[in-house]
């Protein structure tokens, strides 16, 4: 199968526990390779933008107060079927429900604080990528 990328976000909960590292060892031990990698302090128009399908949602305020309270790392994740992958290292969005071993089980503080955004397609793991990060910042 040729490799796929995938778009993730450590949240600021994490970045704020220094969580950075352990989460990238999860991330490296499933297998997938970390070929683009940037610390950014998100502003709220890019936070809006990004959460632009949950803006009915009644979190949504709360979600990009949340991402905006502290820098984040955004990520180009890349490996064999990444997207449906990253998906299953992260585990459930509500950690009680998140599987032993995966990332928002083993970090994850809440529904809404639960450490990591993973794709949920190829289709917007390229639009999301391309949000942040530029080709020549990617390096596979
Ligand atoms: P996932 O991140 O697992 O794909 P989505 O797309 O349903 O989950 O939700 C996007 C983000 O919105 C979640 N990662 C979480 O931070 C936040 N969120 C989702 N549901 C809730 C909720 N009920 N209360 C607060 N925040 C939520």
């Amino acid at each position: 199968m040729a490799a796929q990328r995938t778009f993730s976000i450590i949240k600021p909960d994490a970045t704020e526990r220094n969580l950075t590292g352990a989460i990238n060892a999860v991330i490296e031990k499933a297998g997938l390779r970390i070929i683009g990698q940037r610390r950014i302090q998100m502003t709220r128009a890019q936070a809006e933008r990004f959460y632009g399908v949950h803006r009915e949602r009644p979190f949504f305020g709360e979600l990009v107060d949340f991402m905006v309270s502290g820098p984040v790392v955004v990520q180009v994740l890349e490996g064999d079927d990444a997207v449906a992958k990253y998906r299953d290292v992260m585990g459930a969005t509500n950690p009680a429900q998140a599987a032993d071993g995966t990332i928002r089980k083993l970090f994850a503080k809440s529904i809404g604080e639960n450490s990591v955004h993973g794709s949920d397609s190829a289709e917007n793991a390229a639009l999301e990528i391309a949000q942040f990060f530029s080709e020549a910042d990617i390096a596979g």
